[in-house]
């Protein structure tokens, strides 16, 4: 959901940010990898990413010590495929938690120590804007964001119902 949420809520500025997404045939393989590649020479990178997109690729990490920049991962760590809770089999737990949500419990810290990169959990909104706010010039931390796949799910139902009605009112 990262990148359909800046999809839906980044509002149009006028920054310069160059934008990469690694769509491909819409596979959630390589993403680590791809942002190291883009970091690499560049100036400082951010990846936004979904919990199991980073894992799928943790092994990027293997190539940290030949990156020349910086790269800042924002985890949103929702302990599976917050994904599919918009999909209608949502409905049918405990199937639904065991085959599509596909949760997991791996310690970010720990994944990250192990490939001796910087970790930080991150618990609040300011804190997040304070750390991404100014971007180191060198080195990949991780800036982990816990949250609920389930509440995450209604939330956006709700702002698109809300949106919805706006524009089905008068004009
Ligand atoms: C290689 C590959 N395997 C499986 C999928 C199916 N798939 C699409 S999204 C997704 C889960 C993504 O989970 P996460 O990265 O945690 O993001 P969230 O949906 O929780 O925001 C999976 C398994 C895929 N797109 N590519
Ligand atoms: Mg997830």
């Amino acid at each position: 959901m990262p990148v359909r949420d800046a999809e839906y809520f980044w509002p149009a500025n006028d920054r310069g940010l160059r934008v990469f997404v690694n769509r491909g045939a819409n596979g959630i393989d390589g993403t680590l990898s791809t942002a190291l590649g883009v970091a690499h020479g560049n100036a400082p990178t951010v990846l936004l990413t979904g919990d199991l997109a980073l894992l799928h690729d943790a092994n990027g990490f293997l190539s940290v010590p030949r990156l020349g920049g910086s790269l800042t991962i924002v985890v949103v760590n929702n302990a599976g495929g917050g994904i599919f809770n918009h999909l209608p089999v949502a409905q049918f737990d405990p199937l639904f938690e065991k085959y599509w949500a596909t949760p997991q419990t791996v310690d970010f810290a720990r994944l990250c120590s192990a490939y001796g990169v910087e970790h930080v959990l991150v618990d609040n909104p300011a804190g997040l804007v304070a750390l991404i706010g100014k971007l180191p010039e060198s080195g990949v931390r991780v800036l982990e964001v816990r949250t609920d796949r389930g509440r995450d799910a209604a939330f956006r139902k709700q702002l698109f119902a809300e949106v919805a009605a706006m524009q089905a009112g008068p004009v």
